[in-house]
């Protein structure tokens, strides 16, 4: 039977898993290394994934042996800030990830609330400019946390405002300290991605093509079962 787990609430992380913004995270920090004088790969990159602003400026100066000072840091946080929110205004409703919006819909129709818990500071102008913003009950990104995932406040601040339990919430989520978080936070860890690299969330799946509410709690369903 589907969804014994009593299930009211799913929290979704916003890139990787509802848009892939890395790609222009990628652009723009690399853009800063290059005009520090460095450069950093794509496979670097992705330690980014799920890390604050100003923690991925940090790992980047140490990549590229740089040590600025904090107005410096300041400044060229900024900037790299600037020319992301230039590449996000060019952003179109045909880059949400695949399935998410029907996905989205299926949970709403059966009266489950949906929130978003993204480390990003610009999530609402991203969630505005691929047209999805009334499709969130409620939004926590990274202006109202004092502790980045893996602490589990996102999450928490976000099951606050749907008025539910973590035991009663799905977190979605691509990034290993992004499962890590949920996980602390006693949700139950959905795994976006490689399950490979994921291997901490309670189930993985590559995306939500061709997925149903149903299926994620069948098998989280069925996880349970396995550790009872
Ligand atoms: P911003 P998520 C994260 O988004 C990104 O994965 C990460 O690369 C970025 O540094 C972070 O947001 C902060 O973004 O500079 O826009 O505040 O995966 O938590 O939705
Ligand atoms: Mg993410």
């Amino acid at each position: 039977m589907a969804n014994r787990l009593s299930i009211q609430a799913c929290i979704f992380d916003l890139d990787g898993v509802i848009v892939d913004t890395a790609k222009y995270h990628f652009v723009a920090w690399r853009r800063l290394a290059n005009e520090l004088g460095f450069d950093f790969s794509e496979e670097r990159n992705e330690q980014l994934k799920g890390v604050s602003r100003v923690d991925s400026l940090n790992l980047i100066l140490e990549w590229g042996g740089k040590t600025l000072s904090d107005d410096e840091k300041a400044d060229w946080a900024a900037r790299k800030n600037d020319w992301y929110l230039e590449l996000i205004k060019a952003m179109q409703p045909d880059e949400i990830l695949p399935g998410v919006v029907p996905f989205l819909e299926d949970l709403r129709d059966r009266g489950i609330r949906i929130a978003l818990g993204s480390a990003s500071k610009n999530a609402r102008t991203i969630l505005t400019q691929v047209g999805i913003l009334d499709r969130f009950d409620a939004l926590v990104d990274g202006n109202e946390v004092t502790h980045g995932k893996p602490h589990p406040e996102t999450f928490l601040k976000g099951a606050a405002a749907l008025d539910a339990a973590p035991g009663e919430t799905i977190v979605f989520e691509d990034a290993v300290k992004g499962v890590k978080a949920a996980n602390t936070g006693g949700f139950y860890s959905v795994g976006v991605g490689s399950p490979e690299v994921l291997h901490e969330a309670i189930i993985v799946i590559p995306g939500f093509e061709g997925l149903t509410p149903d299926e994620v709690f069948d098998r989280l369903q069925r996880a349970a079962d396995r550790v009872l």
